[in-house]
């Protein structure tokens, strides 16, 4: 975008009073700081409009192919500050602010974040979509547009203890809503056979109806549009039944509709094969595909030639039935036969694999798909019939299928192209241990596409103190290239560049604990190795591995006080699913050994535990730039990626990790000398399962763990309830499916090294240095530039 189409401060603030008075309709005398930001973000939405019609024109105009990203959650943050920065006029907009006597800084985290998602996924799917826009892939996210995002948690008593989340309940100023996109989604009912043809006549039907979010990429040269549709009723009210005098009964389309879009299912964890998450499942996908049919037919174009035309990506198997969908659409509507719509669906469709964890693996009942969707259960069962038969090796015990369950993981592979994992490693394990039947039948179709992260957003806008030394160092354009941050390598000899650096990070330090002693009343000194581990609460994760260390840390200190220690805060934010109970066991014992050690007079300073209630984007927005270390300790074989690792080292964070996930890769890239390994291997960790004792063995092997689970059994962090954390030390002794006992003695000793490493800061400067410079690869363009090369062969149109 040229210079000359930027506003200036003067014109920018002409605007956003403008929309002040005749949007919000409020004198500036009497507007809050909601008002303001409503004004600022109308302004700043005025100027997205443009580049995003021209997009869209522009892919009418040139037939070009179009991505759709169908996702259960898109997990954006705040938007003002990312659309602001993408668009060139975050400073624009700051002065404008300032000239109406208005705190920057207040009306940007005025904006609740769009939480429409859990973790990873949901994240990643915002990244990507920041990614396409900014490289000119004409596409659509498609998702829900749950009225409550993830729950909010607060803390009582150090239990999580989960609210509500409401965001919709002030006005959001970045959709459009598109009352005339609206189509009906059928559950249940009966089908028949007429003429050969079979006939589905829902039960139940719902109406989806699309709002949309333009998605503005790097420098405003391109915009795409997020999708996300809501319930409604097809009949607000159903006047026979009301005149019968059936009031209630005369309410439930209304009411089936309202619960559908309503809130987004708050568990990563475990698949609970609940009715109304398979039906949010079907009304996206329905909705999407009969959305991308739509625009394909309106353009005189040949169904035939679909896969010519659309690419479809499924985020995990949350949108699985998406393949019968389109198999059904082609046929039941269309009047296509059976070999012809499987053919252009396996074309269109790709299945991203975003967890191998069995209990997170979606599996439906049988007799609940066929009851939801009678018809995609027949869809289903001709998929599978069709595939035995076109591969007579296939081994009985492989197939969509199985012990009355539908196994969505199977169906997304067979009726996919490219079925890809998210770092090297994950992918690795998909072909080995996930699918390895259907890799043998279909060689070629499981490919990797590492996992990244926008650059824009997680450095650009999180870290403006790095930024700007980055772009004085090297100069502009970096965040459209950030390969180009191997160029920082040669300053890592040049100590004034290292001043410079660790300046940056000693700011964003400051900021956080200046926020720390505001939001927590926790006093903590910048000076001290900020130790971070955010992420949700997940067994694997093994945030229970770091409190223990933390325990046998502190444990040491007090035995030995003139020792010479690193100060450290210990950092940790997440949520846990609200029916996880060791997760939530885990998160009460980090917040009691917080309690003990934070008032411990004979440890001071030295150490100090901080865990804020409810992480979100925005959390981690100012967590990430003030890091020292990052924690990436999930046991081996478990994390499928992790985008938070990448997120820490772009931020000049050295991470303590397993081999696990992308930290294989990461490792690789930043050089091994510049990350801190510990932990057994995938291969390490499935043998030493076979050891049915292993937990046994390896804390009679440890005195220092012997020690810290003698105090938690003791009570000394639940004094007025000793027997609190019985249960979880009995785990440890007798099962740790996750390792926690075998990695101990190895993470203690990695987290010396990294002691050792702090308290040389010279030598600390470089190495995270280094990782900055390093981590250009785990930018999200990089991975779309993939998806794009790979899976949806299509082209930038800019
Ligand atoms: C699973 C389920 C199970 C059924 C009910 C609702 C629900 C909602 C979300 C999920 C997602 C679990 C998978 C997931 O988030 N995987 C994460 O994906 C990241 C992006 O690829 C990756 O970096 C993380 O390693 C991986 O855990």
């Amino acid at each position: 975008m040229k210079d000359t189409h930027l506003p200036t401060v003067q014109v920018l603030r002409d605007e956003i009073e403008h929309h002040l008075t005749y949007s919000m309709g409020k004198d500036a005398r009497h507007a809050s700081v909601y008002d303001w930001r409503m004004a600022l973000s109308l302004a700043i939405r005025d100027r997205v409009v443009a580049p995003w019609f021209a997009a869209t024109r522009k892919t009418w105009e040139t037939g070009a192919k179009r991505v759709y990203y169908l996702s259960m959650e898109f997990l954006i943050g705040r938007m003002l500050e990312d659309a602001a920065i993408n668009l060139g006029i975050r400073d624009t907009c700051r002065e404008a602010l300032e000239a109406l006597g208005l705190d920057y800084e207040a009306v940007v985290e005025n904006e609740p974040d769009a939480a429409l998602g859990n973790g990873g996924l949901g994240r990643l799917a915002a990244c990507y979509m920041e990614s396409m826009a900014s490289l000119g892939c004409p596409g659509y996210g498609y998702g829900i547009r749950y009225e409550h995002g993830l729950f909010k948690q607060k803390f009582e008593a150090g239990r999580q203890v989960e609210l509500p989340e409401d965001w919709l309940r002030q006005r959001h100023p970045w959709e459009f809503e598109r009352p005339e996109s609206v189509y009906e989604i059928g559950f249940k009912g009966t089908v028949e056979m007429v003429d050969g043809r079979a006939v589905w006549t829902p039960g139940e039907t719902v109406l989806a109806e699309a709002c949309d979010m333009p998605i503005v990429g790097w420098e405003g040269k391109w915009a795409n549009t997020l999708r996300l549709w809501s319930a409604k009723p097809t009949e607000q009210f159903d006047l026979a039944r009301f005149n019968h005098g059936d009031y209630a009964a005369a309410a439930e389309p209304e009411a089936l509709a309202r619960t559908l879009s309503r809130v987004l299912y708050p568990d990563d964890t475990t698949y609970a094969g609940k009715e109304l998450r398979l039906k949010q499942e079907f009304f996206l996908t329905s909705a999407a595909l009969q959305d991308i049919l739509r625009r394909h037919l309106a353009a005189e174009l040949a169904l035939e030639d679909l896969p010519d035309h659309v690419a479809i990506q499924m985020n995990d198997t949350h949108p699985a039935i998406a393949g019968p969908e389109l198999v059904r659409l082609l046929m039941d509507v269309h009047g296509m036969e059976f070999e012809a719509a499987i053919d252009i669906t396996v074309k269109c469709l790709g299945y991203t694999n975003h967890t191998l964890l069995p209990e997170a693996l979606e599996r439906w009942a049988t007799y609940l798909m066929g009851t939801v969707l009678p018809r995609h259960m027949q869809i289903i069962e001709k998929i599978d019939s069709w595939h035995r038969a076109a591969h007579p090796g296939r081994p009985d015990y492989v197939g969509i299928v199985k012990h009355q369950e539908v196994r969505m993981g199977e169906l997304a592979f067979i009726t996919a192209h490219k079925v890809n994992g998210v770092s090297a490693l994950h992918t690795e394990l998909i072909r080995e241990n996930l699918f390895p039947q259907l890799n043998r039948l279909h060689p070629g179709r499981i490919i990797n596409q590492t996992n990244g992260i926008t650059p824009r957003r997680w450095l650009r806008m999180a870290n403006p103190a790095l930024s700007h030394l980055i772009t004085e160092t090297i100069g502009a354009g970096w965040e459209a290239d950030l390969d180009r941050l191997r160029a920082l390598e040669p300053y890592i000899e040049d100590a004034g560049f290292l001043d410079q650096f660790m300046a940056a990070k000693r700011v964003n330090k400051e900021h956080l604990a200046h926020w720390i002693a505001q939001n927590q009343g926790i006093t903590v000194s910048p000076d001290a190795m900020f130790d971070v581990q955010i992420k949700r609460l997940h067994e694997y994760k093994r945030q229970l591995l770091n409190i223990l260390q933390t325990i046998g840390e502190w444990h040491e200190m007090r035995d030995n006080p003139q020792a010479d220690y690193q100060p450290r805060v210990k950092i940790f934010g997440g949520k846990a699913a609200p029916g996880y109970v060791a997760a939530k066991q885990i998160i009460r014992l980090i917040k009691d050994v917080a309690e003990v050690i934070n008032n411990d007079p004979a440890i001071g300073d030295r150490l100090k535990i901080v865990y804020p209630a409810n992480y979100n984007v925005s959390m981690a927005e100012r967590l990430i730039p003030a890091a020292d270390l990052s924690e990436q300790i999930s046991t081996a074989g478990k994390e499928a990626s992790g985008t938070g690792n990448m997120k820490f080292a772009l931020n000049g964070a050295l991470t303590i990790g397993t081999l696990d996930g992308a930290n294989v890769e990461i490792r690789e890239q930043v050089g091994a000398e510049n990350f801190f390994l510990f932990g057994l291997t995938a291969p390490e960790v499935t043998a030493r399962r076979e050891d049915p004792e292993h937990a046994r063995h390896a804390i009679l092997e440890s005195q220092m763990l012997q020690d810290v689970l003698q105090m938690i059994a003791e009570g000394r962090f639940s004094p007025e309830e000793p027997g609190r954390y019985h249960d979880l030390v009995h785990t440890m002794w007798n099962s740790d499916y996750f390792l926690v006992a075998s990695d101990f003695e190895a993470y203690r000793a990695a987290q010396k090294e990294v002691d050792a490493a702090f308290a040389n800061r010279a030598s600390w400067a470089k190495m995270a240095a280094l990782n900055t410079a390093r981590m250009g690869f785990f930018s999200s363009d990089r991975a779309i530039a993939g998806y794009m090369r790979d899976i949806w062969e299509t082209r930038s149109a800019l």
